[in-house]
């Protein structure tokens, strides 16, 4: 923790914004007292960040290199505040000075470098690297524009582009003298050396890489790792003007837009592969940068490059970064000249990977043609690579290319990346334990059978620090006030939190806590989207990427039920509910989309009935992102977690929702099952197929939707809403939803489990109206959320897959 008293941190602060802006406090604007604060707290950490390099240099410790295309920070200044353990000092001082922390927080940019949960479960475990004293470092793509800004115009989705560094920013530093050189395109030359085959790189593309390093601060213990995040360039001495004739010039011109694309932004698609080019080249370019840094680091300090993975383990978050795999044999080999066999031991050793989807759409196949003239060299590797893995698969089942050529890594004109991950990798993990389980017995149970050693499950987590401490600080003082603050450090001491449940002045208490953040949050959804609610009704929050397979349709489906029997039937009694959804859509994903304006019909004719007496409100919020979700989870009462069960890998919201208190309502599905478990089934509300139900569905068919369409009265009556007019002037508005559902057979089986769904809601009705027994259910599940930390997470990362010191914190 950092020493500091709230005199000596006002004095620093009003000198630094003197200095900076060359006026007194009292003249400048919310923007250059947020720029003053961020540059102040960036030069403590600097400090600490400094002091952690030159620690690590020292000891030799192992390092983590955590590679993802993705990371979703959000903001910085209130997590590093609350990390140096000086959030309160802060917050007395700039009081003092007639500053709002809070307001000035509010002014930082989200940064967005993300699509969703793999993103920020990166985000989540480099927190939690820093704070359990694990050198963890992150290495990704510093996208000029990030996840783009939603808007909600006329009950559509508009994406505004994400320029989250106009206004600068204070964490990153560049490191010019750190760049790389990454090589596309060009030819290898072949010739013989000493008996040996040397391969020459020749009319190659050079692409500049040059890093730029953010500190990542642990929980009060004097460190700070690093995320290190590559910003393409082009290399200066090809791209001088001055020499160029006007035919060099334009090519230099061309040539400088080509490279610069390559981390000018982040592709909005989650769980859909598309193979574009430029996604290809923002692969190569990360990892080839992130590999060779690592090794100049590694020999610079005096590293025996055949003693590498016991002193360096790269992780792969998702296929994304599999060319890691080739590129680090590449240099190894070519480079470093090793052997064929003892370089392929390193490079298996120091890889591991985390599988975070079974959804076919999503898996990662390249065409060789593209590859092999983008990355010539990298695809000789594959291919030798693949020889001698399908030499291996050929011993073991002789005759059988049926087997092998499932499981080759290139087979009909395409590089299967899954497949390079799994061969190359010591380690290959799901997310939660269905997930984990399917990928073993289904998804990719030829490579299970064939390496049973490598699967292993590692359940996903997120930091408790941002998400409890940080987003909820009344709940955090009630906690400290009746258990101590032990769950700090070790968030599996929540648990002593349920003996106090008996206690009616701490339900009181947490009753009044969730009515404070739902007030906090209604005035956020007034300022925002222009809707009053009601803080006295339950909060009843969807908020997720927008997918077929996250049914959002499901819940939207049953408002418009609700909204009919609360017309046939005015003295219908339910608990007053605001309906709150949130996410994004794939911009060229239709029924996404489209969901997203049904949702918004649905919602302005519910809100604008004068015969539902408020007793339903309908929100979508405009652009879900961290800082946003920062605000709404506190201030949930229910939480949707209602995908179709076998297809969300995991689910992280469903965590953080549980540690604010809210009562989750699930399938069986992700980490829902996990929670449950934890819970027990009397503090969750479980409803829907079952995974062997489902998997059994698929595989032998036997579901038709249209027999409960015509069969189930309510059913019928929404699904013709969706087409009569109803809730859209343009009857063919909804008509992909309709069809979805009753044309091509509903594929996640929303009206199959409707019913049950309904049922699920009328016991949150029936829950919620014993005020007392729900508050206790809200308290069981904070008692047993410290699981889902994701210190503990990261803790079997580090000693299960990392090979990490770990000094063992008991979660
Ligand atoms: C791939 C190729 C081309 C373009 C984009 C992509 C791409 C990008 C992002 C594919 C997938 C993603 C993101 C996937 C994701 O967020 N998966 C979620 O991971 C979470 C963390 O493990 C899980 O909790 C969720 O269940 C899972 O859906």
């Amino acid at each position: 923790m950092l020493e500091m008293d709230k005199k000596s941190f006002k004095k620093a602060y009003v000198n630094k914004f003197l200095e900076m802006h060359g006026v007194e406090l009292k003249e400048g604007n919310n923007q250059q007292k947020y720029e003053a604060l961020g540059s102040l707290v960036r030069d403590y950490v600097t400090r600490i960040w400094l002091k952690t390099n030159k620690k690590y240099n020292k000891t030799g410790e192992k390092q983590v290199y955590y590679f993802s295309m993705e990371f979703l920070l959000g903001r910085l200044l209130g997590d590093a505040l609350l990390n140096l353990g000086i959030r309160d000092i802060c917050r007395e001082a700039l009081l003092d000075l007639n500053i709002k922390l809070e307001d000035l927080e509010n002014l930082e940019q989200d940064q967005g470098l993300g699509n969703g949960g793999l993103g920020r479960l990166a985000a989540c475990f480099l927190d939690s690297m820093a704070s359990l004293d694990i050198p963890g470092n992150g290495c990704g793509i510093r996208y000029k524009y990030g996840f783009f800004e939603q808007k909600i115009i006329d009950g559509k989705q508009v994406e505004v582009s994400d320029a989250w560094l106009k206004e600068g920013n204070v964490w990153e530093k560049r490191k010019a003298e750190k760049a790389e050189i990454v090589r596309f395109g060009g030819e290898i030359n072949v010739s013989e050396v000493d008996g040996n085959l040397k391969f020459t790189h020749v009319n190659f593309e050079p692409v500049l890489a040059v890093p730029y390093d953010t500190p990542i601060v642990g929980y009060e213990n004097e460190i700070a790792n690093t995320l290190r995040l590559w910003s393409a360039e082009a290399v200066s001495n090809e791209f001088d003007f001055s020499s160029f004739n006007r035919g060099d010039f334009l090519q230099a011109i061309k040539y400088k837009n080509s490279v610069e694309s390559i981390s000018q932004v982040l592709y909005p698609e989650d769980s859909f592969y598309e193979g574009k080019m430029l996604r290809l080249k923002q692969q190569y370019f990360f990892v080839s940068a992130g590999v060779q840094s690592i090794i100049r680091h590694f020999k610079k300090h005096g590293g025996n490059i055949e003693l590498l993975d016991e002193k360096v383990a790269i992780h792969i978050n998702d296929t994304h970064p599999t060319l890691a795999i080739p590129e680090l044999m590449r240099i190894l080999v070519d480079e470093e000249n090793l052997e064929w066999n003892t370089a392929w031991r390193i490079t298996t050793n120091t890889i591991s990977y985390t599988n975070h989807t079974i959804l076919a759409e999503a898996l990662e196949k390249w065409s060789v043609d593209m590859f092999q003239k983008l990355l010539p060299r990298i695809y000789m590797i594959v291919q030798e690579i693949n020889e001698r893995y399908c030499k291996e698969l050929w011993n073991k089942y002789p005759g059988n290319w049926d087997k092998i050529s499932r499981m080759s890594i290139i087979s009909d004109g395409k590089i299967k990346m899954a497949h390079l991950a799994v061969v190359g990798s010591h380690s290959v993990n799901g997310v939660a334990k269905l997930h984990t389980e399917i990928l073993k017995k289904k998804e990719m149970s030829d490579f299970y059978y064939l390496y049973p050693n490598k699967f292993n499950n590692k359940t996903n987590g997120i930091t408790h620090r941002r998400w409890l401490l940080k987003s909820n600080p009344e709940l955090t003082k009630l906690l400290k006030d009746t258990i101590g603050d032990s769950f700090i450090r070790h968030p599996i001491d929540l648990k002593s939190f349920e003996n106090h449940l008996y206690n009616e002045v701490v339900l009181e208490q947490l009753g009044k806590i969730k009515k404070f953040n739902k007030e906090r949050l209604a005035s956020t959804i007034l300022k925002n989207d222009n809707i009053r609610v009601d803080p006295n009704s339950i909060f009843d929050v969807q908020v997720k990427r927008i997918h077929a397979y996250k049914r959002q349709i499901l819940n939207c489906l049953r408002i418009m039920d609700l909204y009919n029997k609360l017309i046939d039937n005015p003295n219908y009694d339910i608990v007053p509910r605001t309906f709150i959804f949130g996410g994004k859509a794939a911009p060229g994903y239709y029924l996404a989309k489209n969901t997203i304006e049904l949702i918004n019909c649905v919602a302005r004719k519910i809100n604008n009935d004068s015969r539902v007496n408020d007793k339903i409100k309908v929100v979508f919020m405009q652009n879900y992102r961290v800082s946003l979700a920062e605000q709404i989870i506190p201030g949930t009462d229910v939480s949707e977690q209602i995908s179709t069960t076998t297809k969300e890998a995991s689910g992280t919201s469903n965590m953080k929702f549980m540690m604010n208190g809210a009562i989750t309502v699930a399938t069986l599905d992700g980490a829902n099952i996990e929670i449950k478990d934890e819970v027990t089934d009397d503090n969750i509300v479980i409803f829907g197929l079952t995974a062997d139900e489902v998997l059994s569905y698929y595989q032998n068919g036997g579901y038709k939707s249209v027999d409960i369409y015509n069969s189930d009265q309510r059913v019928k009556r929404i699904i013709d809403d969706l087409v009569n007019g109803k809730y859209h002037n343009d009857k063919n508005k909804f008509k992909s939803i309709y069809e979805n559902l009753i044309t091509y057979n509903d594929e996640f089986f929303v009206l199959k489990d409707f019913d049950s769904y309904l049922k699920a809601q009328d016991k949150v009705d029936t829950l919620y109206r014993d005020g007392n027994k729900w508050q206790k259910m809200c308290g069981v599940n904070i008692a047993h959320s410290g699981i889902f930390s994701s210190d503990r997470t990261i803790q079997e990362y580090a000693t299960g897959i990392w090979g990490s010191q770990v000094i063992y914190k008991n979660l």
